[in-house]
């Protein structure tokens, strides 16, 4: 029996995230037995360079030793307490200073959690059921969020799920990314009915798709007109596009942001936060209920802590953005050579790539009507030729601050050869 099926014996599908399972390209997935800096140790000792990143969190590569050093200590005072730690007070200010916006925050377990309480805070501070996000945008897999989904929801085709309750369904309103003029009929529609627009400033989860000219602007705009919440979901790019976030990039300032992924530095810890008056709800201070056994686990606080020390030094983000903006231009050119239409995009450590000819992609109709048949060879050519990338044609892709120019190189090299054989 090989690894996945003896995994699919005892672990539904195999897997405990569907988007691992390699269903959007094919095959079998990878088994990870190690990971170091820039790259991955397959359980069959395969090495490959490693652009998933855990799906994001890793911005300083794998096993950095000052995190690894960071938890060890940590869990040698113990691993859960159950009570308050000093940690969480250090990781939360460590946030604040990074993300103004973030005036008061609480810290969770996952993305999920952290975008799901949000949605909740956001209901109960305004008295109001509705919520409009975007189609291709992915927030985690609660129930008001799971419909017309990015990420593993678009990769297996189902992205509104069955089990989500209609009466629910039926407050979720979603709209175009980047269609400005759709939000405005929306507001004109039920402005006084909607607690809050939930998007990803840079939708990541369908690709990388960035915000037209403007558009940023009309969401703060009308959610200010009508008092609905503007929540930004940074679980992607908030310390990945720069510093403090795509908001800290685009000039927004959010009601909520919700962290996850690098604010955890590997370990399972996300965020949420926002304006004073709004955080004042959560319980116990005010009735909106949330809680969580593992929140601010000092582990994960200390990983997340040891990470934005290493992010928050001079030239950090200028050196992340200059290597991925190496690797984006490299591709496009190696595209360009091989008369293959590719649309490239990147920004700070992340970058995405569609095999379209309809390029620049502004809208999640373009993604979905991209070539991912070609995706899907041109990920088995590079996996073959040692380059790990996120086993869907709907995600972007993550650089580390250990990606050096050999990696970028090796990858460039190896995307020529593959390109030339589609
Ligand atoms: N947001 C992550 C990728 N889009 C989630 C990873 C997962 O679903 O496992």
């Amino acid at each position: 029996m090989n690894l996945f099926e003896e995994a699919r014996s005892v672990i539904a599908g195999g897997v405990n995230s569907p988007v691992r399972a390699f269903a959007g390209v094919g095959g079998d997935p990878l088994f990870i037995k190690s990971a170091n800096g820039a790259y991955l140790e397959t359980e069959d000792g395969r090495r490959l360079i490693d652009y998933v990143g855990s799906w994001g969190p890793m911005i300083l590569g794998h096993c950095d030793p000052d995190v690894i050093a960071a938890v060890v200590e940590t869990a040698n005072n113990g691993l859960s307490f159950g009570a308050p730690c000093v940690l969480e007070t250090q990781l939360a200010n460590k946030i604040r200073d990074l993300v103004p916006s973030m005036e008061r925050l609480r810290m969770v377990s996952s993305g999920t959690e952290a975008t799901m309480s949000a949605i909740r805070l956001a209901r109960g501070h305004t008295g109001r059921d509705k919520i409009i996000k975007f189609e291709g945008c992915y927030h985690g897999h609660s129930d008001s969020l799971l419909i017309k989904a990015g990420s593993g929801a678009l990769t297996l085709g189902v992205p509104s799920s069955p089990g989500v309750p209609q009466g629910l369904a039926k407050h979720t309103l979603t709209l175009p990314f980047n269609d400005a003029d759709a939000l405005a009929v929306a507001f004109e529609r039920f402005g006084d009915e909607i607690a809050c627009v939930i998007v990803e400033p840079i939708a990541g989860n369908m690709n990388m798709v960035p915000p037209i000219a403007g558009f940023h602007e009309s969401l703060r705009d009308l959610c200010s007109q009508h008092g609905s919440v503007l929540i930004f979901d940074e679980v992607m790019t908030g310390f990945r596009v720069a510093k403090g976030g795509a908001q800290a990039l685009f000039g927004i300032t959010p009601d909520l942001t919700t962290l996850g992924k690098i604010v955890g530095g590997g370990l399972p810890a996300a965020a949420f936060g926002g304006r004073r008056d709004i955080m004042a709800n959560i319980a116990p201070d005010g009735p909106v209920y949330q809680a969580g056994t593992l929140s601010g686990n000092p582990l994960a606080m200390a990983a997340g802590l040891a990470t934005l020390a290493k992010i928050d030094v001079p030239g950090f983000y200028t050196a992340l953005d200059r290597r991925t903006r190496q690797l984006a231009d490299g591709l496009e050119l190696a595209a360009r050579d091989a008369g293959i239409p590719l649309a490239v995009e990147q920004e700070g450590g992340m970058f995405g790539f569609v095999f379209t000819d309809d390029g620049p992609v502004r809208s999640y109709a373009q993604i979905a009507a991209s070539n991912v048949a070609r995706f899907r060879k041109f990920f088995h050519g590079m996996l073959d030729a040692g380059i790990y990338l996120a086993p869907s044609a709907y995600e972007a892709g993550f650089v580390s601050s250990r990606h050096g120019d050999a990696e970028i190189e090796a990858t460039l090299s190896a995307a020529q050869g593959v390109l030339a054989t589609l």
